[in-house]
C-alpha cells in the first residue's frame, strides 16, 4: 500500500464530492464531503494516524458515515464508496476534471445534454457550435474551453523536473551499477536543469551496447518499449515519461554527452566556433585536417575550443560561449553554500508539521536557521493566521529559540498581498517579526499594469523582505499573473527587496531566464523552499539547480549568509541592505 497522506484524504473526498455532483445527489450530501475535505485539510495536528486508528470522534464535522470512510481510506489506502462511484462513469469523463475553468456544473450539463464523456468529444462539441448553444454557456465560454483543451495539449507529455527527479537517479544508478557499464548519465534537458521536461536521455559507455540496451528495456519500470535497437532504446515509464537510453564506446562518450545535453542552440552556436577553427564537432567526434584534439571527457571538448568549461545549466546561447571564451563565466552557487533558508509553513496554517518538527529537520540537513512565514488571515481556505495567532508564534518561536545552541528559527509570515497593494498585517505586527515574505494568493485577473502597481506596492513596505512566488505560475497547471517582471525587478533593485526563488517543482518561481538580470542590478535572491511538510526541505536542491541556471553565484544569494550574518543583515534599514 501507498503511503496515504492527508492530500489523499483530501483528494478522494473532494472527488467523491464531484461524482455525487454529476449523478445529481442532493447537495447537502455532497455539501457534507467538501466540508469533510476542509476539515481533514485544516485539522491542527496529525490526521492520518487519527483516521488509520479510527480515531475520529470529537473531531466536529464528522458525521458516522465520513468517519467510517476515512477509516477505511487511511488503513486501507483504498475506499470502495468511491471506487464504485467511479465506475459508474466512463474513465475518459475524468479527463474534463482536467480542463482549466470547467466545474463539475459545466460537465455535468455536457454530459447529461450532449453525452460528452471525454476530452475528445468535448472538443468536437465546442468546435460543432453545441456547446455555445447550450443554456448558461454561449460562445465565449465555448472558446474558453477550447483554450483550456489546447493548454493541456500544449502541457501534455510534459513533466516537472522535480517529479522526476527521484526515478530518474534511480534509473541512473542502475545502470551506474551495471557490471558493463564504464560511465553513464543523462543528458538533455535533464542535465541542463529545465523547468520542465520533455524525455531523459540516459547514455551509457560500455563494449556491450546490446546487452545494455536489452537491460534498460526490461527494468521492472518500463510499461513499453517504443523503440529497441542495439544502441539505442526508447521506453515509457508508468506515468507516461519516455526514457531513451543510448549505448556508446568509451571514446565517445565525451562527445556523445556533450551532444545529447544540448540545448540544439548552444550546439549550434558551438558547432560553428569550432568549424572556425578548422574542426567539424558532432556525437562522434572531431574530424578535420591534420592532428585531432584528446578528448577523454567533456571539459576537453571545450578546452580543444579555446574555452572555460561551461557548467550544463548555462547552455542554452544566452551568452555563456561568449563568457566561457572572455573567461567570464559565473563562479555558480552550489548546494553546500546554503546556511540556512526561509519561507516555510507549519501546521500553524496549512503545513504538516510542527515549528519543532520542521527545526530539526532544517537543523539534520545541515542547515543554521529556518525561516518560517505561515500564511496570514486573508488565506483563510490555508487557515491563515491572525494577530493575535501569529504574536503566540512569535513568542513560541523565541521559546524554542532558547532551547538550540547552534540553530534558530527565523519569526516572519508569508503576508497577503491584497487587491490593493496594502498588506494583510499592519506595520506594528510586522514590525514584531524578524522577516516577512509578501505574495499574491488572490485576485490572479488583474491587468499588467494593475497587478504591476498592487506588488510594487507592497515592495515598497519597509518591512517587507522579500517577494513570494513572482508570478504564481504553477508549471504544467496554472498560467502566471499577468505582471511585469522588468518593472519587479527594476522596483527589487531600488527598495533592496529581496525576489524569492521559490522550489517547489510546481512553481520555480521566480522563473530562471530572468535572473541575470535580478543579479546585474544587485538584487538578492533567496532559495525557499516554501515547505509544506519536512521532506518539502529537500526541494532546496532544485532551487540551487535552478538559480544555477540563472547564473547566480553564492554571493548573490541571501540565505548562503552565515546565522550571524544574515541576522545582522535583517537588523539593517531596508535602504542600508
Ligand atoms: P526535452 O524536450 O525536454 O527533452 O529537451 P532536450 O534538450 O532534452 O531535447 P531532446 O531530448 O530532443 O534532445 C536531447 C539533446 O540532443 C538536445 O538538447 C540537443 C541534441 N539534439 C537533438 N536533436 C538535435 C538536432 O537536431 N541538432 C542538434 N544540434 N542537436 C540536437
Ligand atoms: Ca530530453
Ligand atoms: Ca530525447
Ligand atoms: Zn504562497
Amino acid at each position: 500500500m501507498a503511503e496515504v497522506t492527508r492530500e489523499h484524504l483530501v483528494k478522494t473526498l473532494e472527488n467523491i464530492a464531484l461524482l455525487l455532483e454529476l449523478k445529481g445527489e442532493n447537495p447537502f450530501k455532497t455539501r457534507a464531503y467538501r466540508n469533510g475535505a476542509e476539515i481533514v485539510q485544516n485539522f491542527d495536528g496529525d490526521i492520518v494516524t487519527r483516521a488509520t486508528k479510527n480515531d475520529l470522534k470529537d473531531i466536529k464535522g464528522f458525521g458516522d458515515a465520513l468517519q467510517q470512510k476515512l477509516y477505511e481510506l487511511a488503513s486501507t489506502g483504498s475506499l470502495a464508496y468511491h471506487e464504485n462511484l467511479r465506475a459508474e462513469f466512463p474513465e475518459t469523463l475524468f479527463e474534463l476534471f482536467e480542463i482549466q475553468g470547467l466545474g463539475p456544473k459545466k460537465i455535468k450539463t455536457v454530459y447529461d445534454q450532449l453525452e460528452v464523456d471525454s476530452v475528445a468529444s468535448l472538443k468536437k462539441a465546442c468546435e460543432d457550435g453545441k456547446v455555445a448553444s447550450l443554456k448558461g454557456f454561449g460562445a465565449k465560454t465555448a472558446e474558453k474551453i477550447l483554450g483550456a483543451i489546447a493548454n493541456r495539449e500544449k502541457f501534455a507529455n510534459r513533466f516537472r523536473l522535480g517529479d522526476v527527479g527521484p526515478l530518474a537517479e534511480t534509473l541512473l544508478e542502475r545502470l551506474k551499477d551495471h557490471p558493463k557499464v564504464s560511465r553513464a548519465a543523462i543528458a538533455g534537458s535533464y542535465r541542463r536543469s529545465k523547468e520542465t521536461l520533455h524525455d531523459l536521455d540516459f547514455l551509457v559507455a560500455t563494449t556491450e551496447p546490446s546487452e545494455l540496451t536489452s537491460f534498460f528495456a526490461q527494468m521492472p519500470e518500463a510499461e513499453e518499449i517504443i523503440v529497441q535497437g542495439s544502441t539505442k532504446t526508447t521506453i515509457r515509464l508508468e506515468n507516461g515519461l519516455q526514457c531513451d537510453l543510448r549505448a556508446v564506446s568509451n571514446e565517445h562518450f565525451p562527445f556523445a554527452l556533450q551532444y545529447f545535453t544540448g540545448s540544439k542552440e548552444h550546439n549550434v552556436a558551438l558547432r560553428s566556433l569550432a568549424l572556425k577553427q578548422g574542426l567539424s564537432l558532432n556525437e562522434y567526434d572531431f574530424t578535420g585536417d591534420g592532428e585531432m584534439p584528446e578528448v577523454h571527457e567533456e571539459g576537453d571538448i571545450y578546452r580543444a575550443l579555446g574555452l572555460l568549461f561551461i557548467p550544463p545549466e548555462l547552455r542554452e546561447n544566452r551568452g555563456e560561449i561568449e563568457a566561457s571564451d572572455q573567461g567570464k563565466l559565473p563562479d555558480l552557487i552550489k548546494k553546500e553554500n546554503l546556511r540556512g533558508t526561509f519561507h516555510n509553513h507549519t501546521t500553524a496554517s496549512d503545513g504538516n508539521n510542527s515549528l519543532l518538527e520542521m527545526a530539526e529537520a532544517a537543523h539534520d540537513l545541515g542547515l543554521e536557521y529556518l525561516g518560517i512565514a505561515d500564511h496570514s488571515k486573508a488565506s483563510f481556505q490555508a487557515n491563515g493566521l491572525n494577530e493575535l495567532r501569529l504574536r503566540e508564534q512569535i513568542s513560541e518561536i523565541r521559546a524554542l529559540n532558547e532551547q538550540f545552541d547552534d540553530f534558530a528559527l527565523i519569526a516572519g509570515s508569508e503576508v497577503d498581498i491584497l487587491k490593493d497593494g496594502s498588506l494583510d498585517f499592519d506595520d506594528d505586527l510586522l514590525q514584531e517579526l524578524d522577516y516577512c515574505v509578501a505574495s499574491v494568493h488572490n485576485s490572479f485577473t488583474l491587468d499588467e499594469d494593475t497587478m504591476t502597481k498592487r506588488i510594487i506596492r507592497a515592495m515598497e513596505n519597509e518591512h517587507v523582505t522579500m517577494l513570494g512566488h513572482v508570478t504564481g505560475r504553477l508549471l504544467l497547471k496554472r498560467d502566471p499573473y499577468a505582471v511585469n517582471i522588468e518593472k519587479i525587478i527594476a522596483c527589487a533593485s531600488e527598495t533592496r527587496t529581496v525576489i524569492e526563488l521559490n522550489c517547489s517543482p510546481y512553481r520555480l518561481d521566480m522563473d530562471w531566464r530572468w535572473w541575470k538580470k535580478a543579479r546585474e542590478k544587485n538584487v538578492l535572491c533567496s532559495i525557499n523552499p516554501d515547505a509544506h511538510r519536512i521532506e518539502q526541505l529537500q526541494s532546496l536542491s532544485y532551487g540551487v539547480r535552478l538559480a544555477r541556471k540563472g547564473w547566480l553565484r553564492r554571493n548573490d544569494v541571501l540565505n548562503t549568509k552565515s546565522l550571524k550574518e544574515v541576522q545582522a543583515w535583517l537588523a539593517l534599514p531596508k535602504s542600508e541592505r
